[in-house]
């Protein structure tokens, strides 16, 4: 029996790498089991397996390992039948353009807040810094600072300046990475300066063009030159959804949470309790509106939908 990592999927085989770094093209023998979770696909990329191998380079999958995190989307809104897009994530990166293309605090936040629900931990990268004029950097400043204050990770880049890709380098380096962000902002271009004969191609709307489609799309795990992988997720902008019950959400602000032992009630959810140490610290400008905005925002989505759920 061998052990190895799920590279990638098309549902009925698994293109899987061994840990002495063979490629063996598997298929699920039996049935695997993992508890709790309804899925459509029971392997995905980046899960850990034992397989047999059968001849030189074929195999089958007889265990995963538990996952240490996936990331999911439903196959219909609604159904209870999930599809893993990837797993075991190490670390997320949030390309992010203020301008050309725009992504507002509300995109970013409720990135954040699934991925602080998933625990993948998160890098914005502050990408393009070359484009801005004077006036925009101010504003590009100003989200940073939001996010910095929190204690976000976080790194500015652009290719033509050549700016901070061996911070982004770093970071990647011998981890399993997800790159997510609007459509234009430059994700592909920046994968394509560590790995350029994967030639992932750029300018290109295929992420927009693949919005709302239920088609399945698999994941795949592109190796990157000095350790690592970086997972390829096709038609997935952010994480896909995730129901985050209204009780919790605002575990996943953390700047939020931090406070909560300050708020009068302990199960203070922050909106018009008295003695409330969120408002109290908006009040005093300690803490960002948008943050908060957002959260309001999400509530009372998570309203709307929950005669559904
Ligand atoms: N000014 C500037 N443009 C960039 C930079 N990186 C990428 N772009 C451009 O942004 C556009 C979208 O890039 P792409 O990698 O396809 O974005 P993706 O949709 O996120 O994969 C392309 O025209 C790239 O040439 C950068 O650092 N500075
Ligand atoms: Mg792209
Ligand atoms: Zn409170």
């Amino acid at each position: 029996m061998k052990k190895g990592l799920v590279l990638k999927s098309t549902g009925k085989w698994y293109d899987v790498k061994s840990e002495d770094g063979q490629l063996f093209h598997c298929q699920i023998r039996g049935k695997l089991r993992l508890k709790g979770l309804q899925t459509t696909n029971p392997v995905a990329a980046g899960d850990r397996v034992f397989f047999e191998t059968e001849r030189e380079d074929k195999g089958n999958i007889v265990q995963i390992e538990e996952r240490r995190n996936y990331i999911i989307r439903r196959s219909v809104n609604l159904s209870k039948e999930a599809q893993i897009v990837a797993a075991n994530i190490d670390r997320a990166f949030l390309v992010v353009t203020t301008e050309r293309p725009q992504t507002t605090p509300g995109f970013i936040d409720r990135y954040l807040v699934t991925a602080e629900a998933y625990g993948i931990p998160v890098t914005i990268v502050f990408h393009k810094m070359d484009q801005y004029a004077e006036d925009e950097l101010d504003s590009v400043a100003e989200c940073i600072e939001t996010y910095a204050e929190i204690g976000y990770d976080y790194i500015q880049t652009s290719i033509p300046l050549l700016m901070g890709l061996d911070e982004l380098k770093e970071r990647m380096k011998d981890r399993v990475c997800l790159f997510s962000g609007h459509s234009g902002t430059g994700k592909s271009s920046l994968i394509n300066q560590f790995i350029p004969e994967k030639e992932l191609r750029t300018g290109e709307i295929s992420d927009a063009s693949q919005k709302g489609q239920h088609t399945t799309t698999f994941a795949e795990m592109h190796e990157l030159p000095f350790g690592g992988y970086v997972v390829d997720t096709p038609g997935i902008k952010g994480f896909g959804i995730v129901d985050i019950p209204k009780d919790e959400l605002h575990h996943y602000f953390i700047e939020f949470f931090r406070l909560l032992p300050e708020c009068r009630f302990n199960n203070c959810k922050h909106v018009s309790e008295p003695g409330c140490a969120v408002i109290a610290a908006l009040e005093r400008d300690e803490l960002a509106l948008s943050r908060y905005n957002s959260y309001l925002s999400m509530l009372g989505d998570q309203e709307e939908r929950s005669p559904y759920r």
